[in-house]
């Protein structure tokens, strides 16, 4: 771990009231008395006001701010420099930082040194991001109660009982002349149950956790000429896609991510589904059944006019049959008498959603997006409050965790020696370690952190 004084722009490059830049390491105070001048103290925790110079030039007037290790965000000397947002002032005074000893930071080195330096764990770390990249207000609160360490401390909680467990099987097992208290595999039992099913609580967020951190991939499906992409640019509010009355208008997948409340919605408009010769449209519907794959919900068209036929059928099946969530949609209803919604109905009456629209009347669009929060907020999570995972990575090891938790207690169900029991409970213990960075490799931590932008 390398422990040279590093520099980034702290803030975004454009132009603002003020841009900060930051320096980490045990050099920064060094740095900062050679190009800063100042009538005050430059003290601990205090923000001064004085002048970045270049030989005898003045660059800026700013105000420098200096947190004492191991008080400061990554546990080192940290100085920051408050300067006017201008682009090209900010890297003149930035390259002026670097000339007199900093190195440029990596993406993420400084909330790097930080984890290493004990201020913050892993999973807090990571929380960083995710505050960082939030789309929606519930997102960031979720991503800020992450990092303040409810995550953290329930992975703490749990892993210390296991220790606890294990460290009473160890003495059973290595002093077994020692008047210990036996280990009774039936209190083994109970207790890995226990903490079976605390995990498996946790991880019945992840769902929801995933949809609000990623959105809900949301695929617009349906014949030619049905209205997909008017549809579209209705939720998106402006003409993302063309529209026009010719079939087979789209051909590639047009995305857009748009919001409804607090959810976001990335939508693909796909090509329209229909056999056909030509050769770039047929590419766009194998396109649109590949999309199949990766999607959480399919809204499908239907033409109000034109009723519905074998392939349709054929496409719903298969969205059912993937365990996709399915909302049908009837368009164009202008163009009918009210009762043909009815006839739809009855021959859908299998599914649970189905909505007559007018998009260009502007009918049915509220009660879309209201069935789409209402199928996606059924698990009624208070994401203000309660403990929701939202990493793939947390879920990857609570999984495996719970997974060797459910071994220990085959391996007890089986009679096996208290030692073999105790190896299973080891790694659980460990993949729970992971997840705030004990017991975790280098290779992980890179990999993590480069996710990160500059100068955090
Ligand atoms: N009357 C009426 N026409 C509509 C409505 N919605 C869309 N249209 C028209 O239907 C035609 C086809 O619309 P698109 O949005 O391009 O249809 P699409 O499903 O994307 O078609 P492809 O890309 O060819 O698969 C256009 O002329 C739209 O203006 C509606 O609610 N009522
Ligand atoms: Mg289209």
């Amino acid at each position: 771990m390398s422990t040279d004084t590093i520099a980034a722009i702290a803030t975004a490059l454009s132009n603002s009231g003020i841009s900060i830049i930051r320096i980490s390491g045990k050099d920064s105070l060094d740095i900062i008395s050679r190009i800063f001048k100042t009538k005050s103290k430059l003290e601990p925790n205090k923000i001064v006001y004085g002048k970045i110079y270049k030989d005898d030039d003045i660059l800026d007037t700013v105000l420098v701010s200096y947190f004492k290790a191991p008080k400061s965000y990554t546990g080192e000397d940290i100085c920051e420099i408050n300067c006017h947002g201008g682009n090209e002032i900010t890297r003149e005074i930035l390259e002026l930082v670097l000339e007199n000893g900093a190195r440029l930071a990596t993406p993420g080195e400084f909330s790097k040194r930080a984890f290493i330096n004990g201020k913050m764990d892993l999973a807090q770390s990571e929380a960083v991001i995710n505050l960082i990249n939030a789309k929606t207000k519930t997102e960031s609160r979720v991503a800020s109660k992450q990092l303040e360490g409810n995550l953290s401390n329930k992975i703490k909680e749990l892993r210390e009982e296991l220790i606890e467990l294990l460290a009473h099987i160890e003495v059973s097992v290595d002093y077994p002349e020692y008047d210990y208290d036996e280990v009774d595999p039936e209190n083994v039992k109970v207790l890995l149950n226990k903490k079976i099913e605390e995990i498996n609580n946790i991880l019945s967020t992840y769902e929801q956790g995933r949809i609000l951190k990623e959105g809900i991939n949301v695929a617009i499906l349906g014949k030619p000429n049905v209205g997909k992409s008017s549809l579209l640019n209705k939720l998106a509010d402006y003409d993302k896609a063309i529209v026009t009355d010719i079939p087979g208008t789209t051909r590639d997948i047009v995305e857009e991510t748009i919001n409804i409340g607090d959810v976001v919605l990335n939508i693909s408009d796909t090509a329209g589904i229909r056999e056909t010769e030509d050769i770039v449209e047929k590419i766009g519907v194998e396109k649109t059944l590949k999309k199949l794959e990766e999607v959480d919900l399919v809204i499908y068209l239907f033409n109000a006019e034109e009723g519905m036929d074998e392939k349709d059928f054929d496409v719903l099946s298969k969205i059912q049959n993937k365990g996709i969530k399915l909302v049908v949609v009837i368009n164009k209803m202008d163009k009918v008498e009210k009762s043909i919604f009815d006839t739809f109905l009855s021959k859908l009456e299998y599914i649970d959603h189905v909505i007559p629209m007018s998009i260009i009347n502007n009918e049915g669009i509220s009660e879309l997006k209201k069935t789409i929060l209402k199928i996606f907020n059924k698990n009624d999570l208070d994401f203000e409050h309660e403990l929701i995972i939202t990493n793939i990575r947390h879920k990857d090891l609570l999984k495996k965790s719970v997974e060797l938790l459910e071994q220990a207690k085959n391996a007890i169900e089986l009679s096996e020696p208290i030692d073999i029991i105790s190896i299973h409970v080891k790694n659980a213990t460990k993949s729970l370690g992971e997840i705030i960075g004990a017991d975790v490799s280098i290779d992980v931590v890179n990999k993590i952190f480069e996710k990160f932008c500059l100068g955090k």
